[in-house]
C-alpha cells in the first residue's frame, strides 16, 4: 500500500512517491532532513554531483536523522534516498536502496541528464514538470513547497538564491525569497548567499517579508557562501544547534507562519578569500553578459564558470559547505525532535 503522511491525504499526494526508509521515518516519527536536487542537476558537474548527493545522505544518517532527497522523476515527486547506510554491528553496514522513492539509478540518471532535458524546477514550474511527465531538479523554493506538503520541517542546502546585483532594476529576485515568506515553510539551513548576489538588498528583502534570519555559530556576520564573512551583520545570531532548535520551537508555537533562514558559515579551513572570489566573479558576470545568459540560467552559468576560473576551488568549497550544512541541519532536527517529544 502506498504511504502518505496522515495530514496530507489530499490531491497533492497522488503525485508523491516515498522511499521506504522515509516512509518508515514518518511512521516512527523520526527527525527528517530534506535535501534539494537542483544542486545535483544544475549546480555541479558529474560525477561530483552524484558523489556529493550520496555523501550528504550519509552525513544526515550519521547524525541520527533520516535524509529525504527531493526530486521529480518521470513526472512524480520522489522523496527518498539514494542509499542509506545503517550501522548493523560495529563493522557491518546494510545498504538500503529505496523502492519507490528516489532509487540509486534514478538519481544517477538525473545527475547525468543533460541540462536541456532536465528542468530546473522552481515553484512556478512544478505543475508543468509533473503533468508533462518530465524530470526535474528542485530548487530551494520548489523543495520547500514539496517538503512542506510532505510534512518535513528542516531542509539543508548550499546557498539560496537572492536579489541579484542591480536587482532593483532587473527585478531578478529569486523565488527562494518569496517562498521563505509563505505560510509555514520548512526551516532552511544554508551557507548564506553568494557574493554574485546583492547581500544587503537580499537581507532588506527578507526583513520586509518578515523572515527570521540568523547565523549559527560564533560569528555574527552573515556568511557569503565561499567565505565566512560578508561584511554585513546578520540580523540575529544563535550560538549553536540547541539554541537554533529553541528558536524554531518558539517560532512554531507562536504560529508566525513565516520562514526561518539559518546561515552557517563554511568551515574555516575550506573558505576562499573574498578577494579571490570577487576576481573570478567579475569575469564570470561579464562572460554571462557577453553570452546573453538571463533568467533561470544565470545561477548555473555562474557556478560552472566560477569552477573553471578557480580551477576547481569553488567546487571543492561548495561540497564542503554542503556537507557542513547537512551536519548542522541534522543536529538541529535531532534537537528539535527532542524538544518536541
Ligand atoms: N546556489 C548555489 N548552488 C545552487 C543554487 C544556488 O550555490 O545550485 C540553486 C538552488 O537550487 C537555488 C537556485 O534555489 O539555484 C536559485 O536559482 P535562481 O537564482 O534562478 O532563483
Ligand atoms: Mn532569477
Amino acid at each position: 500500500m502506498r504511504f502518505f503522511p496522515a495530514r496530507l491525504i489530499s490531491h497533492a499526494s497522488r503525485h508523491f512517491r516515498y522511499g521506504s526508509r522515509v516512509q518508515m521515518a514518518f511512521r516512527s516519527k523520526e527527525p527528517i532532513v530534506a535535501l534539494e536536487s537542483t544542486v545535483v542537476t544544475h549546480g555541479m558537474p558529474y560525477p561530483s554531483n552524484l558523489q556529493t548527493a550520496s555523501s550528504l545522505e550519509k552525513i544526515v544518517a550519521e547524525e541520527g536523522a533520516v535524509p529525504a532527497t527531493i526530486a521529480i522523476m518521470d513526472g512524480a515527486v520522489r522523496i527518498g534516498l539514494l542509499s542509506c547506510r545503517l550501522p548493523l554491528r560495529s563493522r557491518w553496514y546494510l545498504t538500503i536502496v529505496c523502492l519507490s522513492g528516489l532509487e540509486e539509478d534514478q538519481l544517477e540518471k538525473l545527475a547525468k541528464t543533460t541540462l536541456a532535458k532536465c528542468v530546473k524546477v522552481s515553484r512556478r514550474d512544478l505543475a508543468h514538470t509533473i503533468c508533462r511527465g518530465l524530470n526535474g531538479g528542485t530548487t530551494v523554493s520548489a523543495t520547500m513547497v514539496l517538503a512542506h506538503q510532505a510534512g518535513i520541517k528542516i531542509f539543508a542546502t548550499g546557498g539560496i538564491g537572492g536579489v541579484h546585483r542591480h536587482g532593483e532594476r532587473s527585478m531578478d529576485v529569486s523565488a527562494d525569497l518569496t517562498e521563505l515568506a509563505r505560510t509555514t515553510p520548512p526551516v532552511v539551513v544554508c551557507a548564506g548567499i553568494k557574493s554574485i548576489l546583492d547581500i544587503p538588498l537580499t537581507l532588506e528583502y527578507l526583513e520586509t517579508q518578515g523572515v527570521c534570519v540568523a547565523t549559527v555559530g560564533p560569528t555574527e556576520d552573515f556568511p557569503s557562501f565561499y567565505s565566512r564573512q560578508s561584511g554585513h551583520l546578520a540580523p540575529l545570531h544563535v550560538r549553536n544547534e540547541q539554541e537554533a532548535a529553541e528558536l524554531i520551537l518558539t517560532h512554531q508555537q507562536l504560529h508566525l507562519q513565516s520562514g526561518i533562514l539559518l546561515a552557517v558559515p563554511i568551515p574555516q579551513e575550506e573558505e576562499i578569500p573574498a578577494d579571490d572570489v570577487e576576481t573570478w566573479l567579475e569575469q564570470a558576470l561579464s562572460d554571462a553578459q557577453l553570452a546573453g545568459v538571463s533568467g533561470k540560467k544565470v545561477t548555473p552559468f555562474l557556478l560552472s564558470r566560477l569552477n573553471e576560473l578557480s580551477k576547481g576551488k569553488t567546487l571543492k568549497a561548495n561540497i564542503a559547505l554542503l556537507e557542513n550544512n547537512a551536519r548542522v541541519a541534522s543536529r538541529i532536527a535531532v534537537e528539535l525532535h527532542r524538544l518536541e517529544n
